[in-house]
């Protein structure tokens, strides 16, 4: 904890120096708008973040211009959300993987066998999702004003031995992200997960101090993740959610019309992030299988359901990490499922 500090505080001193840092008024800002990603260059966030910077910046005919930062210039995901948080940056995702250490409510985006299995419905289910006022709350609570959610593809374990039941996960060291709902919930399963920042999980994988991980596709080919384990397994059993946020104190003394600017442009890169996001799952996909011999395994129906059984506990795990909004939170998403089903049915 106290590493943590020193290293958030060694961080902000960095940012200071490099002039990211400052409590100046947006109008004598040189209007730059500062966005970090927890992913590294050529991922969905870094096209998420570029669209963003195209329509800011054509929008505001090049008065606002938007400085990217991809993961590995500022810091782990934990130090991004501090550094948004505190203003250094404007803008940053902050996924439910690791914010849920501070927001432990928006855990409910990594449970498993939540949404629908139909991508389609799921679509809209994100469509809606953004409505929900409480997570304007939730985030406001913390210093983060909540723009989006959006989904970066179906998680996939990639592991030294094939996982076809529960059961074989029994001992298995896995990297999970940095959330006590995740730790547990593999737990659940039998596994001895482990949590680390995202930047440290290739050498885990070749020292074998982990025995696999958890990550959408993408994520696993752009991160080298295939050349380090032998199995890459599709449980289908959630999206990586990420959440697209603003420094509150930033966006709060923003005029109302750049507000309003900023909603729109996060409403219509939301909308095209689907395609992109799957477009970057399927290619990858492909690239991973050129590269490399890793066998693949699409767990069956009745592979699934063993699953989806063997997790029930942890939904009242979440209950009691998230509290009662966070159960009445999940009720009202598992109504949402519920009923964008029923429609396309
Ligand atoms: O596993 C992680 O920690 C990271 N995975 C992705 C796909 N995005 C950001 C996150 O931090």
């Amino acid at each position: 904890m106290a590493r943590r500090r020193v290293q958030t505080f060694l961080l902000i001193l960095i940012c200071s120096l490099l002039g990211l840092y400052g409590c100046k008024s947006p109008a004598s800002e040189g209007r730059e708008w500062r966005f970090a990603l927890e992913e590294i260059k050529g991922g969905v966030q870094d096209a998420y973040a570029m669209r963003f910077k195209a329509l800011i910046e054509e929008r505001s005919q090049s008065e606002i211009t938007v400085s990217v930062y991809p993961y590995g210039t500022l810091g782990t995901s934990d130090q991004i959300t501090e550094l948004v948080n505190n203003g250094a940056v404007h803008f940053a995702m902050a996924s439910p993987g690791h914010l849920g250490k501070i927001i432990p409510e928006v855990q409910v985006f990594l449970l498993h066998f939540l949404l629908s299995d139909d991508d389609n419905i799921n679509r809209q289910i994100y469509r809606e999702l953004q409505k929900m006022p409480v997570f304007k709350t939730l985030y406001a609570e913390k210093g983060l004003e909540f723009l989006a959610f959006y989904p970066e593809g179906w998680m996939a374990w990639t592991t030294q031995q094939p996982v076809r039941r529960p059961e074989d996960f029994a001992g298995m060291k896995l990297r999970v992200m940095t959330s006590s709902l995740l730790l547990a919930a593999y737990q659940n399963y039998g596994a001895s997960p482990i949590a680390m920042p995202y930047s440290e999980i290739y050498s885990a994988l070749q020292l074998k101090m982990i025995d696999g991980q958890v990550n959408p596709v993408f994520a696993i080919e752009e991160m080298s993740f295939y050349e380090v384990t032998d199995y890459l397994i599709f449980p289908r059993q959630a999206q990586f959610i990420g959440s697209a946020v603003a420094s509150q104190a930033f966006f709060e003394r923003l005029p109302a019309s750049e507000q309003q600017m900023v909603r729109e442009v996060i409403a219509q890169v939301n909308d095209e992030i689907y395609d992109v996001q799957a477009e970057y799952n399927r290619e990858r996909l492909e690239v991973i299988a050129e590269r490399s011999d890793i066998q693949m395994i699409k767990l069956n129906d009745a592979e699934r359901a063993a699953f989806a059984e063997a997790y029930q506990p942890v939904y009242d795990i979440y209950k009691n990490l998230a509290g009662e909004r966070g159960a009445a939170l999940l009720a009202d998403v598992q109504a949402l499922v519920a009923r964008m089903q029923a429609a396309q049915s």
